[in-house]
């Protein structure tokens, strides 16, 4: 188990996507995320060790080489591609809660943040919980989330940032928000945030992770 975990970890780490991927040349032939993580459910590996102990360590440690130089860019992007490829074994075990019927949870990165996994993430597990999602993707603008409120009347919105740059935008939107669709809950997460800086901006609540947004979300509705 350990062995099939360290594997997927490396995998991502490195940006080997899949066996057929020429990339990176060390590991030519050999298994990548997309294998590894189906051998591991398959081996029945629960989905959230496979999410704790492997993925999301793998791309702490890729954010580490990335800070002091030892990656680039485009070895953090195949890691992110890597990471994607397991996350598409995961999502049918995350998705499969009830029937939808507790409400919608509009989700998106915030203008100038392209940074999708820990979205993609929360976007799944809220799901799962039994919520309605609507995923605009990143880099959206508040004129895009209260667009989308007017669609779905009563949503709760989920803004997600991982730049300490990108963070700073959320306020406008919140107070956008706020004011075109007043009474809309919008929950805030990713790296860099914090509950102070949620109660400067003025939105409802901070999740440090997708379980505190379900948990969140389902207090919203008990
Ligand atoms: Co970027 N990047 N990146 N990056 N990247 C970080 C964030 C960084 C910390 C790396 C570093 O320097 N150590 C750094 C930010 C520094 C800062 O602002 N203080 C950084 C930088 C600098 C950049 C660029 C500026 C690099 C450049 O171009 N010079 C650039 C910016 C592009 C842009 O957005 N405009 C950039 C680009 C990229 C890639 C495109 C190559 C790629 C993203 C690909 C993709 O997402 N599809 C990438 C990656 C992969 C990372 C790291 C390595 C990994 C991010 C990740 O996916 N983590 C990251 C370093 C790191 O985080 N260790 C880094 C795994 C994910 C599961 O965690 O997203 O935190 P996370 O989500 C968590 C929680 O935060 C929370 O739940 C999730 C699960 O626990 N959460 C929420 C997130 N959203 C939530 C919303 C909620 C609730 C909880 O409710 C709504």
């Amino acid at each position: 188990m350990d062995s099939i975990l360290s594997k997927l970890g490396e995998a991502v780490e490195f940006g080997k996507v899949d066996k057929n991927s020429p990339y990176p040349p060390n590991m030519k032939g050999q298994d990548g995320a997309d294998e590894l993580a189906k051998e591991a459910l398959d081996s029945g590996v629960a989905p959230t060790s496979v999410l704790t102990d492997a993925l999301v360590p793998a791309m702490d440690r890729v954010g580490q080489k990335f800070s002091e130089n030892k990656i680039f860019v485009p070895q953090m992007l195949m890691s992110a591609k890597a990471m994607g490829a397991a996350m598409a074994h995961l999502k049918p075990f995350f998705a499969s809660g009830d029937v939808k019927t507790k409400g919608t949870f509009i989700i998106g990165t915030v203008k100038g943040d392209l940074h999708d996994i820990g979205k993609n993430l929360v976007a799944m597990m809220v799901e799962g919980g039994g919520w309605t999602i609507v995923d605009l993707g990143v880099d959206v603008n508040e004129d895009t989330f209260n667009n989308t409120l007017a669609e779905h009347p009563g949503a709760f919105v989920g803004l997600s940032a991982l730049l300490t740059t990108t963070m700073a935008n959320m306020e406008e939107i919140v107070q956008k928000i706020k004011e075109v669709h007043p009474g809309t809950k919008v929950l805030i997460g990713g790296a860099p945030l914090n509950d102070d800086f949620r109660e400067k901006i003025g939105a409802d609540f901070y999740a440090p992770d997708p379980r505190g947004a379900v948990e969140y979300l389902n207090t919203c509705v008990a």
